[in-house]
């Protein structure tokens, strides 16, 4: 099994990324899931572990978290750097094993936004990535926090979970893995080992898989309390939650994906 792991860092821009696998496994929770009906909009919202269900429609679709602290980004401005909240001001970054598939946005470089046709609700724009053909660890799509010459970790300690909008193209034949790089995983936390195949390699986030994923627009709620490595590079004894660097969503090797995210939130139970 060969891990491997490419970072781009780009002076002109904020934000960069890597990391990926071809391997998936161990414990996969999505813990809660909209699914949508008709509209796109309108959905149910089903927990596994309390069984709690209602119906939303869309003219009164949950639209995010009261807390102003809360939003990471609803790209509506249509560019690939995050919303700048606290000391937030990250962007969106495509990496791709470079084994010779194509990628839309390219990869290496701020994505822009691109607008849903029709809308979903309130949203007009998304973040959307598609491409095919890579053979070793995939692509990723990412999104880093902060950014001043180097990628820097923020505090997400107050929060519970992360909340998203997601869904895949006609032709997408990827899972889809949402991880994050705290502390331990990422390189900049300065203990793991950048060198990629080493026991205690960088880049082996905190995650767990998006999952069901179809072309319906689902409203995704993932506790970090849930979350885990895949036991390949540097393992960590919990989920740093006071420096975490980024959220990666993971697209496999040899697939098709079409991946779109949309209205990205923290949330807190309380
Ligand atoms: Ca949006």
């Amino acid at each position: 099994m060969r891990w491997q792991f490419t970072k781009r860092s780009n002076a002109d821009s904020k934000g960069s990324l890597m990391s990926n696998t071809t391997m998936r496994s161990g414990h996969w929770l999505v813990l809660l899931v909209l699914s949508t009906a008709g509209t796109g909009c309108s959905g149910s919202t089903s927990e596994p572990d309390s069984g709690s269900e209602s119906q939303e429609e869309c003219s009164e679709q949950f639209t995010g978290p009261v807390d102003p602290s809360a939003l990471i980004d609803d790209l509506e401005d249509g560019d690939g750097l995050i919303a700048e909240v606290g000391t937030r001001n990250g962007g969106w970054w495509i990496s791709t094993d470079e084994s010779g598939g194509s990628v839309t946005p390219p990869a290496n470089m701020q994505p822009p936004a691109e607008r849903i046709l029709g809308g979903r609700c309130e949203s007009e724009y998304a973040m959307r990535v598609t491409g095919t053909d890579f053979t070793e660890w995939g692509a990723v799509l990412s999104l880093g926090f902060r950014y001043d010459g180097a990628e820097l970790p923020i505090d997400i300690s107050d929060f519970d979970g992360i909340m998203f909008w997601a869904r895949v193209g006609d032709m997408n034949s990827s899972s889809v893995r949402i991880q994050f790089q705290d502390s331990t995983t990422h390189v900049e936390g300065g203990v793991c080992n950048a060198e990629p195949g080493s026991s205690d390699e960088c880049w082996d986030g905190w995650g767990t898989e998006v999952a069901p994923i179809d072309t319906d627009w689902r409203l995704y709620k993932i506790r970090f309390d849930t979350l885990s490595q895949r036991n390949y590079g540097l393992q960590g004894d919990a989920f740093d939650l006071e420096s975490v660097y980024n959220i990666d969503f993971n697209l496999d090797p040899n697939s098709v994906f079409d991946l779109w995210i949309d209205d990205l939130w923290f949330y807190s139970n309380d």
